[in-house]
């Protein structure tokens, strides 16, 4: 059997959740409207819902959270903050912001022309929402191999360049304002870029003077995918590879609820002087002082040092293969997952699942809220109700992939929560013929996997 590296950390503080009956979480799930957003975190004895603000803090990120300096302008944790993303990125410039979000609104806002069109390797749910609020059409590049979970790559995160390419002359290289990479790639399965493929992207967009600007959320987990799978990188430092990655992009947005090992926090990195003035302007509307932007001293501090942390190999070895271990035992046992297992979560194929529904009768949704009724353990739809509908013709997206997204929070559970969720999982696929599908009860306009609700299909 593969060795899983025991846990690098030692836990000082807990957190005691409820741990509710079957029938008390059949009421809880029906007052949610089946949707496993609306649920109370305490009514979960395991969140899976998400990797994403849900880390646990060491104890030196807690210690540099006193020494916080909330001046309104000019925070000696902001000039900490700035000097790590720098030396850990290599860009010229940086701004904070609240969270990822806010530096896609104002990377999409700077950047994108009404009719303009932004290449990425497969969307994410708010950094499409930004580009298609601010005119845009979003083209996905991904290799064809990423929407088909039984296909196992090394890198199935990679841009398609015969694809990019194929955009660069359908609509002319002056209608993309520049083409989005993430690393890795969430709704893939948490899928990685190689560095080979990203270097070949520089070189392609540098040809049509294109800008390339990565999603680094999940920098630190591509790093480990690349040291341990790219020919190469074996000997090369975690760190080492981050800054090679990001070499090869004009600039970055970044969510530091992931990678950043935070619960809150995000920037917004370039070398393009003109663009940062312009950024800075943008900051002051949006975020606030470009010396805090949206976070607190504090937060820019634990940010700091997470980054630092994030370089360690210990750590995230033992993050991805922890990751690994809980995908290693389903597919032990015959149950239909993504492959292979990603850098944050294991994804399971709601189709393949759920068989006897349709895409139409929801089965990622009836997936995730079934898996919590029978066992406290939340996930989260990514399927056809987070993919929403087509802003033309308002028929649903239908993507390839329909999953329930087991995240897994950094530093936070044990191999033995990963043994609890592995075992009711596959209990539940035993008794799956008999889960009925869902419909919308009520369907926001926007974004609407957050706050949307359920019922059983008639
Ligand atoms: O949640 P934010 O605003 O800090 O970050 C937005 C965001 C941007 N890019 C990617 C790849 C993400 O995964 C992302 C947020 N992800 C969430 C909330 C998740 O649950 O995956």
């Amino acid at each position: 059997m593969k060795n899983y590296p025991a846990e690098p950390y030692r836990i000082k503080v807990v957190e005691v959740p409820n741990i509710l009956t079957r029938q008390e979480r059949v009421e809880a799930m029906k007052e949610a409207g089946y949707n496993t957003f609306l649920l109370k975190s305490e009514d979960c004895y395991i969140d899976f819902l998400t990797d994403s603000g849900t880390n646990a803090m060491s104890d030196r990120q807690w210690a540099g959270m006193m020494i916080g300096d909330e001046a309104y302008a000019g925070s000696r944790n902001w000039f900490h903050f700035e000097s790590v993303v720098k030396d850990t990125f290599g860009f010229k410039h940086v701004l904070p912001t609240h969270q990822g979000r806010g530096a896609e609104n104002i990377l999409s806002t700077l950047l994108i022309k009404p009719g303009d069109y932004v290449p990425g390797n497969m969307y994410f749910t708010t950094t499409r929402y930004h580009q298609e609020a601010n005119g845009a059409t979003f083209k996905d590049i991904i290799i064809d191999e990423a929407h088909d979970p039984e296909i196992d790559l090394p890198f199935k995160g990679n841009i398609d360049l015969n694809k990019l390419q194929a955009v660069i002359d359908e609509v002319g290289a002056d209608k993309i304002p520049y083409v989005c990479l993430a690393v890795t790639v969430n709704l893939a399965g948490g899928q990685p870029v190689s560095m080979a493929n990203m270097r070949q992207v520089r070189e392609l967009c540098d040809k049509h003077g294109i800008k390339v600007f990565y999603d680094a959320t999940r920098y630190a987990e591509n790093a480990y995918f690349i040291k341990t799978r790219e020919e190469g990188y074996a000997d090369k430092t975690i760190k080492a590879i981050i800054k090679e990655m990001f070499s090869y992009a004009d600039g970055a947005t970044m969510s530091g609820k992931k990678d950043g090992i935070v619960n809150m926090g995000g920037f917004l990195a370039m070398n393009d002087d003109d663009m940062y003035t312009r950024s800075r302007e943008m900051v002051v509307v949006f975020e606030g002082m470009p010396s805090y932007g949206g976070m607190s001293g504090r937060d820019m501090e634990a940010f700091a040092i997470g980054i630092t942390e994030s370089c360690r190999f210990e750590y995230i070895q033992h993050r991805v293969e922890q990751v690994a271990y809980l995908g290693d035992k389903l597919i032990a046992a015959g149950v239909p997952v993504v492959k292979p297992i990603g850098g944050h979560g294991v994804f399971l194929d709601a189709r393949a699942f759920l068989p006897h529904l349709e895409q139409e009768q929801l089965p990622a949704q009836t997936l995730a809220a079934h898996l919590y009724i029978e066992s406290g353990v939340r996930s989260m739809e990514r399927g056809v109700v987070s993919a929403g509908r087509d802003k033309i013709t308002g028929e649903n997206h239908k993507p390839k992939l329909e999953t329930v997204r087991l995240t897994i929070p950094r530093r936070v559970y044990t191999y033995a929560h990963m043994d609890v969720c592995a075992e009711a999982i596959i209990e539940l696929y035993k008794n799956r013929s008999s889960i009925r599908g869902l419909k919308f009860v009520y369907e926001p306009p926007m974004l609407r996997f957050f706050n949307a609700k359920f019922d059983y299909c008639d």
